[in-house]
């Protein structure tokens, strides 16, 4: 909605010849609420067009199942092929982005000082201050660079927004042995996200059970591939990454591709949405509580609001 500014088209000059710091410094211009954000995605993407696009990995589970260890080893059979990869670490369980950044550094410690390993962490809670960081955005821009995978961790499951790593090209979801048994996990749902299931911690007792359990329980439907690993010691984690590659599909990861376009312009709505409606005022809300107003009547008069501002915007920006 803006153009682009003079910084933004430098940093991405640099982005487009290679260059990491640039690459940083426009993710963190995307994530502060730059107003040209939305411009650099656009240019990004128009210079990335006819450029292969890298292979999106969306790593789900649990607080503690053992995504990052697992990302960390797949990382290394990645690196071993002369490939290149991003992660992007959504931590909602962190909130701090310090936090978020600082456990990843400790699990991911050997890939930091790798120059074909670019790793970001984002707290849940965004740069913004809002209640979700513009994940989508930032998965875009680190999609447009030249990688040649992108894994997205996030733990997902249960989170009330659909989040992005749900919409990777191909989906992990991580348990473990010791968190309940398959016809509870059958139960929660999250086997719907799942296009792998790995079962990590297979060193602890109860993960040949849960494994039989799920195939077992997801008989009837499309039966989920189900893997055991232990990731702190590599252990599983080949066979995994051999039936990540052998269970891609082109059209799914079009699909795929296409809602993450869905979020990205449903993230920018719910920031200005969300603007709105934490700047009720307490006149407003009485209003609704006391029955003097409608609070259908006040989301629309909001809508209005945000509507005549944004054409207010455009049309300024036709002036300069
Ligand atoms: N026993 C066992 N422990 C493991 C295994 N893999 C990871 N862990 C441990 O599990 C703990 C959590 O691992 P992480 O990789 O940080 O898990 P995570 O899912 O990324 O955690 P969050 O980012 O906090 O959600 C760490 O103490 C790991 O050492 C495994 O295969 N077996
Ligand atoms: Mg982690």
């Amino acid at each position: 909605m803006y153009g682009l500014s003079p910084r933004s088209a430098a940093l991405l000059e640099a982005y487009a010849a290679g260059d990491q710091l640039a690459l940083a410094k426009l993710l963190t211009r995307i994530e502060s609420g730059a107003p040209d954000a939305s411009a650099i995605l656009q240019a990004a993407r128009r210079a990335a067009a006819a450029r292969p696009r890298p292979r999106i990995l969306g790593i789900t589970g649990s607080p503690g199942s053992g995504k990052s260890t697992l990302i960390s080893a797949l990382i290394q059979l990645i690196r071993a092929r002369g490939e290149r990869a991003a992660v992007l670490c959504v931590d909602p369980s962190s909130p701090f982005g310090g936090g978020a950044v600082l456990g990843d550094r400790i699990r991911m410690g050997a890939h930091f000082q790798d120059q074909g390993v670019y790793i970001r962490s984002l707290s849940s809670r965004g740069l913004l201050g809002g209640l979700s960081p513009r994940t989508p955005q930032i998965a875009a821009l680190l999609e447009c660079f030249g990688f040649d995978w992108i894994l997205i961790e996030t733990v997902g499951v249960g989170q009330s927004e659909v989040d992005v790593a749900q919409v990777g090209d191909l989906v992990v979801l991580v348990l473990n042995p010791n968190q309940g048994d398959g016809v509870q996990v059958v139960k929660s749902g999250v086997l719907e996200i799942a296009d792998l299931v790995a079962i990590n911690k297979a060193d602890l007792p109860g993960a040949g059970q849960l494994a039989r359990d799920l195939r077992f329980l997801s008989e009837g439907r499309p039966a989920v591939q189900v893997y055991s690993l232990i990731a702190a010691s590599n252990q599983g984690v080949g066979e995994l990454f051999a039936a990540v590659e052998s269970a891609w599909q082109p059209q799914q990861a079009e699909k795929r591709a296409l809602e993450r376009a869905r979020l990205e312009v449903a993230q920018w709505g719910r920031e200005w949405w969300n603007a709105e409606i934490s700047g009720l005022g307490v006149q407003e809300l009485e209003q609704v509580r006391l029955g003097q107003s409608d609070s259908l009547q006040l989301a629309r008069r909001l809508q209005a609001r945000l509507t005549s501002a944004h054409s207010a915007a455009r049309s300024g920006e036709g002036d300069q």
